[in-house]
């Protein structure tokens, strides 16, 4: 007789149904904290803050009151059906409206409450500390669908970015270990300082969450929310986007590297001459052709995916012999720097640098038989987004 789940009573395939999303949650959880922890643990982990080992604890505490609770009620349930049943001919006994009973059984489990509220309120006002205090600022935007991270008072700011490619997405290649959980630029604070984050979305609601530090704050638009941690170990910690955001909710992940205090000097300098660099190189004109060079590896990267390779659409318009590439160059710049809202088509103004904008600009009114055989500069790309 071959095997069939189908056949299998009922009951029985829904505990296998349970114990199977059990594992797979297990094995997405397993990845997210600086090590993987065991394979079947089904626990929170204790994570890397006071914070997070704060909150581990009161789970236990709260989860061992539970226990003998549970133990205590269903152990006296079961001996009293076993001791009393029917085949031994006992008599229920009847205490209906006994004042003295109803009372104990409210007060009792009031106290519960309260033992555990106690605890558990002391914590959230722990967590809730405005972090005035703090020692690095970073404000967290979620987009659809990345997070942008900027250091206010070292003037650092970028875009963080999945990095797992289509390939492994799309089950071509094989998946790699931080699969969905891998970024290009993580986010960067060094370990033992409070580090305050000032949270808020550009467009719909996300949610910043690292399991590791016990920070889950939501993003909203219009709205700063505030969260700190102070990180005990160096390491590299990962998170997700936890408010379901739209059709790439799980493609926004977040991973915080968490290094010395030399190491993060020395990258917050560099980042900073990256940026002094950058505002230097707005000014220098560029030839065509290296606005070309570097518009088409911004256009692969940024915009392939919705008006494809050769520039013939898909979840965007054909960019080929498309009005806007082929008309007024003005037009062309208002379409990447505000987008064209209500569309997928997102303000690339606050993602792209004005080199990346004036090249990628040049770049479509130059290719796949789009011949304007004009281009811009980035101190014009500048100037535009000033006056707009
Ligand atoms: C998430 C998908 C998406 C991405 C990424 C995207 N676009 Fe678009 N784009 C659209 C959609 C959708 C439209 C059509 C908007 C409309 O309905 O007017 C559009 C419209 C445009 C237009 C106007 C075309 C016309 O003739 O009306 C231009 C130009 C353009 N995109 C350039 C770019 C460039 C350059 C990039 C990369 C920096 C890019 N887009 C990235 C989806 C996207
Ligand atoms: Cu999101």
């Amino acid at each position: 007789m071959s095997f069939s789940l189908s056949r299998l009573p009922t009951p029985l395939v829904n505990v296998l149904v349970a114990v199977i999303a059990l594992a797979t949650s297990v094995m997405v959880r397993a990845e997210t904290g600086a090590e993987p922890a065991e394979r079947w643990g089904v626990n929170m982990t204790e994570g890397v803050t006071e914070i997070s080992r704060g909150v581990y604890e009161l789970h236990m505490l709260i989860f061992w009151i539970c226990v003998v609770i549970g133990v205590i009620v269903f152990g006296i349930m079961f001996y009293s059906m076993y001791k009393h049943r029917a085949s031994r001919g006992y008599k229920p006994a009847t205490f209906h409206e006994n004042t003295k009973l109803e009372v104990v059984w409210t007060v009792i489990p009031a106290l519960i409450l309260i033992g555990m509220g106690l605890p558990a309120s002391s914590m959230l006002i722990k967590m809730y500390d405005k972090a005035e205090d703090a020692e690095i600022d970073v404000m967290i935007t979620g987009y659809q669908w990345k997070w942008k991270y900027e250091y206010m008072n070292e003037g650092v700011s970028f875009f963080s970015n999945l990095r797992t490619s289509r390939g492994e997405i799309n089950n071509i290649e094989p998946k790699g270990e931080h699969y969905l959980l891998e970024v290009d630029n993580p986010l960067v604070i060094p370990a033992n300082k409070k580090v305050r984050f000032l949270i808020t979305a550009n467009d719909v609601i996300h949610s910043w969450w690292v399991p590791a530090f016990a920070v889950k704050q939501d993003a909203i638009p219009g709205f700063i929310n505030t969260a700190w941690t102070v990180v005990e170990e160096e390491g590299i910690y990962r998170g997700q986007c936890a408010e379901l955001c739209g059709r790439d909710h799980g493609f926004m992940p977040i991973v915080v590297n968490v290094v010395d205090d030399a190491e993060y000097n020395s990258w917050i300098g560099e980042r900073q001459a990256e940026a002094a660099e950058l505002a230097q190189l707005i000014k220098q004109e560029q030839s065509f052709d290296e606005l070309l060079a570097s518009g088409e590896e911004v256009y692969s990267k940024q915009c392939m995916v919705c008006h494809g390779a050769s520039g013939e659409g898909g979840v965007g318009v054909a960019l080929a012999g498309g009005a806007v590439p082929t008309g007024p160059m003005d037009q062309n710049l208002s379409v990447l720097v505000n987008g064209v809202s209500g569309t997928a088509m997102q303000a690339f103004g606050a993602q792209l640098n004005e080199i990346e904008l004036a090249s990628v600009v040049t770049y479509i009114r130059n290719s796949w038989g789009n011949n304007m055989g004009d281009s811009v500069q980035p101190v014009d790309v500048y100037n535009f987004k000033q006056a707009n």
